[in-house]
């Protein structure tokens, strides 16, 4: 195993420039800050992972022994949760430390929105950049670009406002999601390979261009779609709004992955001297799902086990970065997902002919859009060596790593970096997210007994207890068949012994529905319950 020589070498760089003084951690193994350098971290946001999509989580048909590995070498978390049950909102929380409930506007934004973080608020990456990382974010990005006064966005000239100006060094991102258009890469806020002479125009609400839609011109699809996603074809694919120009600058789908490894495992290399902070959102496993050749019909399970598979690649390829650098041991490396799972997500790509027994959320009941646990409990996997050599101490087997039941959030990860990395920061903290750094570190518990879950509108699990609140709206999501967690009445799951949340004892436990009402009242007013 690599690096602790490298990891030292970093530490005397960090100490110098970060002006750190004094041992802060205890434990023979375990070096203080101060010794080892601040850890760099490297954060995988990947799309649409259920938590039963990785073997690590119990998936048989599927293996992913690289994404297994940080579980086996660090802790799986059983009781960790995207913020929400789609992209943008639980996206925000992260980045904001804030839920998205708060702030209207946050749901799924089309390809072409304004940015919804205002540059002034102290964001995870600031916060980052505030103690002395190089930071950079690299992958799916959607949470909007360039300023609402003139939006719709120019795609031909510099964007700004952007991922840039809320704390990221550097940055190379898919704009929304690889579904809408544009279908190009934002480097540093300008397009990657655009010709002036070929301006990119792109309408959400109307057609623009004369290039081909799937609506029009099914038979030119390589990939047909099963709703939505009819309007203009790219690579054979047909997408959510109408584009054209920037002919040279359209991503091929199935390099992305590739493009993916290829930046992320270059930042890795040219960073090595410096602590950073690198957020990698991956494509994988969000549709379309057209994975490289490598992969595609490899898993038996169709474009989505491919896709898995393919994820399962990215994460090796970050994984042997970080130790070919020496940086393995110093690193906090993260999995963990934006939302539940779906299979069916707008295009017949056989996802759910050929998906066997394969249960995408586990045991969880319910998936992306639903307030259900599928919705939002998600994969969640830790490896720090140094953070957490001296704490897995007994429990450790040899090719197992620790179990975690400590519930945490994805809106908890400023408040928790921000205590990892203690340094002086530039801005208050405030907001909905609790430090849970010791869970992390596997010395504890974290501070959460409740967590908030938002599909729309609010549920709330405190300990062992699940509450949906009475709300109309349908059973099941009309295009993806999910289900919502809808109900016209209170529910009440008991989660030790109902995990799948089927039977409702919110009649026998009204004591409980009236706590966490009034919890959630509490929330809703910005405060902790
Ligand atoms: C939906 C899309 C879906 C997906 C989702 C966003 C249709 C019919 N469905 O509106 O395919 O793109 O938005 O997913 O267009 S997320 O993971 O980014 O939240
Ligand atoms: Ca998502």
């Amino acid at each position: 195993m690599a690096g602790i020589v490298g990891a030292v070498a970093v530490a005397g760089a960090a100490a110098g420039i970060l002006g750190m003084s004094g041992a802060t951690a205890a434990g023979r193994i375990q070096k203080s800050v101060a010794e080892v350098g601040r850890p760099n971290v490297v954060f995988i946001l990947t799309d649409d992972v259920g938590y039963g999509d990785i073997s690590a989580n119990g998936a048989t048909k599927v293996k992913t022994p690289n994404i297994d590995r940080i579980a086996n070498e660090g802790i799986r978390f059983t009781n960790a949760y995207a913020p929400a049950a789609t992209c943008t909102p639980s996206r925000y929380a992260l980045m904001t430390g804030e839920y998205a409930f708060r702030k209207p506007g946050t749901g799924v934004l089309p390809g072409d929105a304004a940015m919804i973080i205002d540059p002034s608020r102290l964001t995870l990456p600031k916060r980052f950049k505030d103690a002395g990382y190089a930071t950079a974010a690299i992958g799916k990005w959607h949470l909007g670009l360039g300023n609402a006064a003139t939006s719709p966005l120019d795609w031909n000239k510099h964007i700004t406002p952007g991922a840039n100006e809320l704390g990221f060094d550097q940055t190379y991102l898919i704009p929304a999601t690889v579904d809408r258009v544009p279908t190009v890469w934002v480097k540093n806020g300008d397009v990657i390979g655009l010709d002036p002479a070929d301006p990119i125009k792109v309408d959400y609400k109307q057609r623009i261009g004369d290039w081909p839609t799937g609506r029009e011109n099914p038979e030119l699809l390589k990939q047909k779609h099963s709703h939505g996603h009819d309007m203009t074809i790219v690579n054979g694919i047909g997408r959510i709004g109408w584009m054209t120009g920037g002919k040279k600058a359209l991503w091929v789908d199935e390099d992305i992955a590739d493009t993916i490894i290829r930046e992320t495992t270059t930042y890795i290399e040219q960073n090595k001297q410096k602590p950073f902070f690198l957020y990698v959102g991956t494509h994988d496993i969000h549709v379309p799902r057209v994975p490289h050749k490598r992969f595609a019909g490899k898993s038996g399970m169709g474009p989505r086990g491919d896709a898995i598979l393919q994820l399962d690649a990215q994460v090796g390829a970050i994984l042997k970065a970080l130790e070919k650098n020496g940086l393995a041991d110093n690193t906090i490396v993260v999995f963990t997902s934006d939302n539940g799972p779906v299979v069916d997500d707008g295009y017949q790509d056989q996802a759910v002919a050929l998906f066997g027994d394969h249960k995408p959320a586990g045991p969880l009941r319910g998936g992306k859009y639903s307030l259900f646990e599928g919705g939002t409990r998600v994969p969640f996997l830790v490896r720090w060596p140094n953070g957490q050599r001296s704490n897995l101490g007994e429990n450790r087997k040899a090719n197992a790593g620790r179990v975690s039941a400590s519930m945490i959030s994805l809106v908890d990860m400023l408040a928790t970096f921000d205590q990892i990395i203690s340094s002086r920061r530039s801005q208050p903290l405030s907001g909905d997210g609790l430090d849970v750094s010791d869970a992390l570190r596997g010395s504890g518990q974290g501070k959460r007994n409740y967590i908030v879950e938002h599909a729309g509108r609010l549920a709330l699990r405190w300990e062992k207890w699940k509450f949906i609140p009475a709300g109309k709206g349908v059973a099941f999501q009309p295009l993806t068949g999910t289900e919502t967690g809808n109900l016209d009445a209170d529910q009440l799951y008991d989660l030790e012994t109902d995990p799948h949340e089927d039977r409702n004892v919110a009649a026998a436990n009204p004591d409980v529905i009236t706590r966490m009402k009034g919890m959630l009242a509490q929330l809703r007013a910005g405060k902790q319950p």
